[in-house]
Parts: structure tokens; sequence; C-alpha cells
């Protein structure tokens, strides 16, 4: 498969579209859960129809936990195929691989010489991973949020839709534009939104409901992956942690697990949570456990079965990577063309 005539014309006039830019990205680790599809890619999809997209493969964030090459290899098409698989249209978006663009790496260098270490101390994710990764607390760990303002600044993105964990990072995004901007005034970067859905921005552990849903987590009860099959689905749903009581009331502070639950049967069905209170009146956690599941499995059918298709059609894969790539590098290349500018950084004459 290739892309159309209609979309490399639109490529090429890709620099001159009027619509907001869009950009986000998920680190290449795990494989995607409910949480990064109802917190993130859920609202990618939305939001594909109406702006320009970026969405990309956070590999080069993946390394800084420790890696097994092959696998970060093999991930990587595993996730582009969850990515399309899950609905995301490599003709509406522009999809690719961070380590395809070197500019992100380029700008980094030059956004990490103007961040202060205070504000980087300040980062929970930071403390959260290095708690977790004891033994590998390394640089790149602590300059992860940088890396991800050059990923939103290099393509000029409007907004950032993200789950709520990710908000701090957005925040030191804007703080960096302006020490950009104060050292060599404006010109360079848009000011990013953070766009966080109002419901699901933070889906919890299944078994540990005050922590949140994470795809790299040692015990996968703790998720369900979009891949998984529909027994594991349903085991993991139906041994979700809740309190002892048995009223079905959406009250995150008192039954959290509880809530974690009917907020993904929220999501996935379009109901509120009051009209799931009201459906199960007189009825047990049971009852909504097995409805829940069957929800995830038929919702994930589909997923999976696209999944299977991609991952034995890896030409197709390398194509989109190609394609994605070469358009998000024209715009990668004008905004970094102008940081040289600025920051007096001679630019290889060839490159001019
Ligand atoms: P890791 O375990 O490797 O840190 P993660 O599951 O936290 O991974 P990320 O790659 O960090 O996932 O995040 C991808 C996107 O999914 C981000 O926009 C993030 O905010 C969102 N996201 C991650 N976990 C959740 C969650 N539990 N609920 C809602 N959104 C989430
Ligand atoms: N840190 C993000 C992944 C990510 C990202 C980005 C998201 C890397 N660069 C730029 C939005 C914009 C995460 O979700 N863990």
């Amino acid at each position: 498969m290739t892309l159309s005539n209609r979309d490399k014309v639109r490529n090429k006039n890709y620099t001159l579209s009027m619509k907001k830019t869009i950009l986000s990205g998920s680190t290449v680790t795990g494989d995607l859960t409910l949480g990064n599809y109802i917190g993130a890619i859920n609202n990618w999809k939305k939001l594909q129809e109406d702006y320009d997209c970026l969405y990309f493969l956070a590999d080069l964030h993946a390394l800084t936990v420790e890696q097994n090459p092959k696998i970060l290899n093999q991930r990587t098409y595993s996730f582009l195929a969850q990515y399309l698989a899950l609905g995301l249209d490599p003709q509406k978006n522009v999809m690719f691989v961070q380590s395809h663009i070197h500019e992100h790496t380029e700008l980094a260098w030059i956004l990490t010489c103007l961040t202060p270490m205070g504000y980087l101390n300040r980062m929970t994710q930071f403390k959260e991973k290095s708690e977790k990764h004891v033994k590998n607390i390394n640089a790149g760990l602590y300059t992860y949020p940088v890396l991800m303002a050059a990923d939103i600044l290099l393509y000029q993105a409007d907004v950032v839709p993200v789950g709520e964990d990710q908000r701090q990072h957005l925040e030191l995004c804007r703080d960096i534009v302006g020490f950009f901007e104060n050292r060599y005034g404006p010109g360079c970067f848009k000011l990013p939104e953070a766009y966080v859905g109002k419901m699901g921005a933070r889906i919890m552990s299944l078994q540990d409901p005050e922590k949140k849903m994470s795809k790299s987590d040692d015990n996968d009860k703790n998720f369900v992956s979009i891949i998984d099959d529909a027994k594991k689905i349903e085991k993991k749903i139906k041994s979700a942690t809740t309190d002892s009581g048995t009223e079905i009331k959406y009250d995150p502070e008192n039954k959290a697990g509880l809530a974690n639950l009917m907020t993904i049967y929220s999501v996935l069905s379009g109901k509120s949570t009051t009209q799931l209170e009201e459906d199960y009146v007189g009825k047990m956690y049971g009852h909504l456990k097995v409805d829940l599941a069957d929800l995830v499995v038929e919702t994930l059918r589909p997923v999976k079965k696209n999944y299977d298709d991609l991952m034995k059609n890896m030409d197709y894969l390398d194509q989109v990577m190609v394609d994605g790539a070469d358009r998000a590098q024209l715009k990668a290349q004008e905004t970094l063309k102008k940081v040289y500018e600025v920051t007096g950084l001679v630019r290889h004459p060839k490159k001019r």
C-alpha cells in the first residue's frame, strides 16, 4: 500500500495548512494499555479530523530505562501497528518514529543548556521513575522532559493531547519557551497548550487503584493491554481490586477501584457514570465486572484482528514510517534552522 496522489499533494502543502497543529507521542515500552487508549489515543483519533496531527513513537525516550535492543526494535513496529489498529490514519496524520528525525536530539541539547536543574528537580515522573529504577538513575531520565519539549516545539504544535500525568511536562515545556525567548527573543516557537480529556485522563491500576495504570508495570495484572486475548482481559477485569461494599456508586475517594472500572465502562460505552449507577441499582460489583469485561473484549476484538494483520505486513509498516519521517522532517528542519540562526551556531554551508 502506498499513499494516494491526493495525499502526496497534501504533503506538499503541509506547511501551508491553516489548521492548528496537534502533536503527541507515546514511549515505546510494553504494549499500549487501556489507560493509554482512553487517556490519550482515543482523543487523538477524534482530533485527527479537524487538525493537522503528528503522532510519533518516542523510542529515544524509551532508552531512559534499560531496554533489550532486539525487543525495542520489534516493539517499535508493534507500536506502529497498535497505533494503526486503534484507528489512527496515516493519510490523515503524520506518523513517525522519533529517532528518524535527528532534529529532536539537536534541539533537545540547545534547550537542555537553557533549562535550570531546579525545574527538572520538581518533576514527579523523574522522582517516581528513579524510585522504580534505583540501579539506573541516568541523566536521560532526568532530562527526559527537555527532549519532550523539543519534540513539541520542533513542530510548532498548538495543542498536545496527553493524560493527566504529562501535564507537568507540558508546563515545563512552556517555561522552556520563556527561557529561550528571554535569551534569544521571540519568533522560533509557538507556546503549546496541553489538552487533557475530561473523562479517563487517569486510568488507575487494576490491582492497586491508588497508582496509575502503566504499560511498563512489572505486574501484568495491573493493566489490560490493547492486544491481550479475550481470556486474559476477562481474568484481569474480574480480579480487579474493589472495596468490600456492595452499592454501585461512583465515588473515586472512597471506592477508587470501582470508580476506575466505572470510568472505563463510561468512556467505552458512552454512558455517564450516573447512568451506570442507575443501570446497576440492586446489582453486585460482580455483575458490573462481567459486563465490563464483555465490553472491553468486544471493543478490542477488531483492534487485535487489525493488529495481527498489520504485523504480517512489515513492508507496509516501513512505508508508513518512511512517509511519516519525510513529512515530519520538513517541518522540523524549518524550526531548527531558525533556532541555529538566533543562537549563533554556524549552519553547515551546504545546508543553508
Ligand atoms: P510507561 O509505563 O512506560 O511510563 P505509560 O503507560 O505511562 O508508560 P506513556 O507512554 O508514558 O504511557 O504515555 C502515553 C500517553 O498515554 C500519554 O499521553 C499519557 O499521559 C497517557 N497515559 C498513560 N497512562 C495513562 C493512564 N493510566 N490513564 C490515562 N492516560 C494515560
Ligand atoms: N513523555 C510522554 C511521551 C512523549 C510525548 C512527547 C507526549 C514524548 N514526547 C511529546 C507528548 C508530546 C509520555 O506520555 N510519557
